[in-house]
């Protein structure tokens, strides 16, 4: 099924200079980014998006984290990318992701994990209304469309 997903390449990641690799293999995979942008998250932002955490005990250093520096906010479409996407990123603990994947690669701690995904498509559609206005998403067609979809 065609699907959208909200990324998030997250604060420890922008300081580490890693944005380009984990949007390249976003786009070497095939998939189209339909929306990106850098922003420092608010706080009012960071508690929405993290609304299902609330009360747990790394809440507060989690909210802290996201909105400590710049992050980029990225909408991702394709074939099934909510569960491919998330299959790219790893395990939340970088420790347990294989090395292969985006948090394999370049983590070591769940709180720095690099990069977040939606994790079901009521979750991505909430997501990307936190971040994005309907305008923001562009429409357009990737040229190798034919060569990625039988
Ligand atoms: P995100 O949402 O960032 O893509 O991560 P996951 O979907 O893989 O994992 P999650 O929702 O369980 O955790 C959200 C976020 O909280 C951080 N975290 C998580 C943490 O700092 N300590 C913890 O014990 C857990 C479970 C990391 C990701």
């Amino acid at each position: 099924m065609m699907e959208r997903t909200f990324v998030m390449i997250k604060p420890d990641a922008v300081q580490r200079g890693l944005v380009g690799e984990v949007i390249r293999r976003i786009e070497m995979k095939g998939f189209k980014i339909v929306a990106m942008k850098m922003t420092t998250i608010s706080e009012e932002r960071a508690k929405e998006h993290y609304a299902e955490h609330e009360g747990k005990k790394f809440f507060r250093d989690l909210v802290d984290f996201i909105i400590s520096g710049p992050s980029v906010q990225i909408v991702v479409e394709g074939r099934d990318v909510i569960a491919a996407m998330r299959k790219m990123n790893g395990a939340t603990n970088p420790a347990e992701a294989v090395p292969g994947t985006i948090r394999g690669d370049m983590g070591i701690e769940t709180g720095r994990n690099v990069v977040h995904g939606s994790d079901s498509s009521a979750s991505a559609e909430r997501e990307i209304a936190i971040h994005f206005i309907e305008s923001e998403l562009q429409d357009y067609r990737r040229i190798d469309e034919a060569w990625l979809y039988e």
